[in-house]
């Protein structure tokens, strides 16, 4: 009954997955949160440790010092746990290795889902949290109305400076010292500069809140030791585990010793049930793949691309948030560029095979389904292998698809230069065999 291939069993899937595979091989994937695992990733998402339920945890806390782990006793809800429980446990302690935390609990199923058991754990409804506007670069976890953070809680947002587009921490100090929060959420989807978390944590100390940094988009930078590690600094770091870090889609959240319990009863059993044991399993893969020499040389890689595609960029006549780049992304300001909205642009993008998405730019005019903006990401590009002499080519490929006045002819032939491109760097490998 079970021995059945996917191709046999269903073969509608089989062919949308394999479509799937040969979009993602001749396209460019700029996505700014969007990367390739590798095969050893696939393989343990795709294992049978999908079969086991372990609600719980590898180890009980000790009684008398509360928040230390004691493996040598089992805290699952389950039997038949003693392997999946030396695989979390290799998990839990590559990701505290490989950040250099006091803790870390990986059974978080996505980013937002991790920041909702950091909440839980600090606040109560009702309570003020900061957090970055949605518009200026933040996440919709981090406060926006129209998901649980912004409904349970009295969410006063920072943004940008307007004149320079980027943090002004005396700003955020002195609204922090007016709102009085009891949780400061650091941390960006579309913030294209680095991130100080010292005077964040300043500010937290000052006030008396709890800082919680979601480092989700620049993980695999911190990793690689290219920008600064919050983990000093923040109570809480949450993270996802797909962007720049490169492994399974997945979230994660460390933290200091003190807040060990809490976060991990505000996990399981607060906002989760069974944890994704396979997902667990891809992710300890992914955070060994990290700890290698060569993911530091592709996180360099990652920026400098970011760099060269940036002032390519610039030298083509695009206006950049806040001028340009310090990590993986950037926002190309469009609609004062060229006089067209993101949406516009996305779409055109689309038909030349570069997929982008549209993104408000801070102070924006137009709403978020039309956007003045675009981000682009290289993480991806830099996953295939790409570096800096691709990247002018793709700002020329993105310049002459913008340019083409939707011209079929036009789009058709970037088209072709990209997948000349893509096949310069092949992708995997799909392997679903006919
Ligand atoms: N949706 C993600 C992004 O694209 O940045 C953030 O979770």
């Amino acid at each position: 009954m079970l021995q059945r291939s996917l191709k046999d069993t269903d073969r509608k899937i089989f062919d949308l997955i394999k479509k799937e595979a040969e979009r993602q091989s001749y396209g460019l994937e700029l996505i700014a949160s969007e990367n390739f695992v590798s095969d050893a990733v696939l393989e343990a998402a795709g294992s049978v440790m999908t079969n086991k339920y372990a609600e719980g945890y590898p180890y009980i806390r000790k009684k008398k010092a509360k928040n230390t782990r004691d493996y040598s006793r089992n805290g699952r809800y389950y039997g038949g746990c003693e392997v999946i429980d030396k695989v979390e446990k290799i998990a839990i302690d590559r990701a505290i290795k490989l950040f250099g935390a006091d803790h870390a609990n990986v059974q978080p199923h996505s980013g937002a889902q991790a920041n909702m058991a950091v909440y839980f754990a600090t606040v109560d409804p009702g309570d003020t949290v900061m957090g970055m506007k949605l518009p200026h670069g933040g996440h919709l976890s981090h406060g926006s109305p129209v998901n649980f953070s912004g409904k349970l809680y009295n969410i006063e947002s920072y943004g940008v400076s307007k004149e320079t587009e980027m943090l002004d921490y005396e700003q955020i100090r002195e609204q922090a010292k007016e709102v009085d929060p009891k949780l400061i959420v650091v941390g960006a989807s579309a913030y294209p500069r680095k991130i100080d978390f010292e005077p964040f944590a300043d500010i937290a100390e000052e006030v008396g809140a709890y800082l919680l940094v979601d480092m989700a988009h620049i993980a695999g930078l911190i990793a690689a030791g290219l920008h600064p590690n919050p983990v000093p600094h923040a109570d809480f770091v949450s993270t996802t585990t797909h962007k720049t870090l490169r492994g399974i889609r997945g979230g994660m959240v460390l933290c200091k010793k003190e807040h060990s319990k809490s976060l991990d009863f505000n996990v399981f059993p607060g906002t989760q049930g069974g944890p994704l044991e396979h997902i667990i399993a891809a992710k300890a893969v992914g955070f060994k793949e990290a700890m290698q020499d060569d993911f530091k040389e592709y996180q360099k890689q990652i920026i400098n691309n970011a760099q060269a595609l940036a002032d390519k960029l610039q030298e083509l006549g695009y206006r950049l948030v806040s001028g340009g780049t310090d990590n993986h992304l950037m926002l190309v300001d469009v609609l004062s560029s060229l006089d067209m909205t993101g949406k516009k642009a996305q779409n055109i993008l689309g038909k030349a095979e570069i997929t982008v998405n549209k993104n408000t730019i801070p102070f924006d005019t137009k709403s978020p389904f039309v956007t003045s903006g675009l981000r682009l990401g290289t993480p991806a590009l830099t996953t295939r292998g790409m570096k800096e002499e691709e990247m002018k080519k793709v700002a020329v490929l993105i310049d002459k698809a913008l340019r083409s006045e939707e011209d079929e002819s036009v789009l058709n032939e970037v088209k072709n230069e990209v997948k000349e491109l893509c096949d310069e760097f092949p992708l995997y490998q799909y392997k679903l065999e006919e």
